[in-house]
């Protein structure tokens, strides 16, 4: 049931002292190998070495997505190269690239941590995993690949794409498993559907999927359609990769690897924590790694902790799931959207299909939003009355929900573009 369970059934006042300790290691690793640290410390006459309590992780200055792009490629490193034995990059959608680095030690725990999220899913030796993340300088893919042998399971390391022999190789290989994202699970799913292949005569038990925000309505779906029980894990590469957070078979939040990882929620524009159950910005601490510790790492990502334990057993802190990312967060008319808003109205209304985009655009100084939506193939014959009776309950959920008017437009099964790996479901033509 555990993979690690001295760890992640810690007592609080331990792990916070485990925690402090590997806090003052890393402010000590970082003060005295990395320039960009060690420059930031002096300008704040920080004491690092005088760090005796973990509150004064707010003194402490923040890392940015841009810091690591103007160190590209090995700026922020902590260790020479000879002692790094692998490297990852993402590539993003936009601006220059950025590189980490793992030391040998930095990958056996990435394994580790891992294998606590496939274990912590109800994983075990006795699974084989299909790994249809893509393999290569996206974390996805080794990570998860790693975590499933360390965990002792067989692992199927397919990568993404080529989605017809996914599923050949689901029913040959009796896969129980599946790991990808959340929407690529879903293009999966159709596509069984299409071949004609009930997902009942599969081995399928679990779905650990991540790397993309998604909503609870989207899980709902996937469990449905695969016959599976699909559990959320987080992770970034900057951080580590996957394996940060992870839910377990309760599907109540993610369990965050606290004895490796330091994290605040923050409001994003005063940078001090958010009241308690808030949402806010996920910042994080890397508290153990070698080659590529993180300060305060900004991840642009929010979320909020869920209070309460687990009956699980597991000590360690819980997030809800991403609920977007503060970059990611649609300003319409002036009012805050994101995207898995619109995804959770869009799942519960019979009739749609679990595909949409949705565009924004700029008229007169007027911003205007359109959401498009898959429909079941029936509504298109004949029956304009009822496709006028679905665009209207659409709008009228979407403004209840969001608070402003949007478009509907609804398009015909298959007409949108299916993803194989992160899905890019918001067109913003306002910005170009
Ligand atoms: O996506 C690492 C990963 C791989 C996580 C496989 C889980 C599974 P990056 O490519 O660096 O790393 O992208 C990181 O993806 O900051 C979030 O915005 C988003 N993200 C990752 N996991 C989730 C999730 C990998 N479960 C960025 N829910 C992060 C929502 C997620 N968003």
């Amino acid at each position: 049931m555990y993979w690690q369970e001295d760890k992640e059934c810690m007592k609080r006042d331990e792990l916070e002292q485990l925690q402090l300790e590997r806090l003052q290691s890393t402010l000590y690793r970082v003060g005295t190998h990395v320039p960009f640290y060690r420059q930031k410390f002096n300008e704040m006459k920080l004491d690092y070495e005088g760090f005796h309590s973990l509150a004064d992780i707010r003194k402490l200055p923040f890392t940015t997505k841009q810091d690591l792009r103007d160190s590209y490629p090995y700026g922020l490193f902590a260790v020479p190269l000879r002692e790094v034995v692998r490297v990852h990059s993402s590539s993003g959608t936009t601006g220059q690239a950025t590189v980490v680095g793992y030391t040998k030690n930095d990958i056996k725990n990435w394994s580790d941590l891992v294998a606590r999220v496939l274990c912590g899913a109800g994983v075990t030796a006795d699974d084989v995993i299909q790994i249809a993340f893509g393999y290569g300088l996206f974390t996805g893919g080794f990570g998860l690949h790693y975590g499933a042998e360390r965990l002792g399971a067989s692992v199927i390391p397919i990568s993404a794409g080529n989605t017809k022999r996914q599923i050949q190789i689901m029913q040959d290989f009796k896969t129980t498993a599946l790991v990808c994202t959340p929407s690529y699970a879903l293009n999966i799913a159709d596509v069984m559907f299409d071949m004609g292949i009930n997902p009942a005569g599969l081995s399928l038990k679990f779905g650990l999927f991540g790397a993309e925000p998604w909503s609870e309505a989207m899980r709902r779906e996937i469990n449905q359609k695969l016959g599976i029980r699909a559990t959320d894990n987080y992770g970034l590469s900057e951080i580590m990769g996957p394996g940060v957070a992870g839910e377990c078979s309760e599907c109540n939040g993610l369990h965050i690897s606290e004895d490796h990882f330091l994290v605040e929620i923050l409001d994003p524009d005063t940078l001090e924590p958010v009241a308690e159950g808030e949402v806010g910005e996920l910042v994080i601490t890397t508290l153990t790694k070698e080659a590529f510790p993180m300060i305060r790492y900004r991840t642009r990502d929010l979320t909020r902790f869920v209070p309460g334990d687990c009956p699980c057993g597991r000590t360690s802190k819980r997030m809800h799931r991403i609920l977007g990312r503060t970059d990611d967060m649609l300003i319409i008319k002036g009012v805050n959207v994101f995207p898995t808003q619109i995804e959770s109205v869009l799942f519960n209304i019979d009739g749609t299909e679990p595909h949409y985009r949705i565009i924004v655009e700029r008229e007169n100084h007027q911003d205007r939003a359109t959401v498009m939506v898959e429909v079941q193939e029936s509504l298109f014959s004949d029956r304009m009355s009822e496709q006028r009776e679905l665009i209207d309950t659409i709008r009228r959920q979407l403004s209840s929900e969001l608070g402003i008017g949007v478009a509907v437009k609804l398009v015909e099964e298959k007409t949108l573009e299916r993803f194989e790996g992160k899905g890019q479901r918001v067109i913003d033509k306002r910005k170009i």
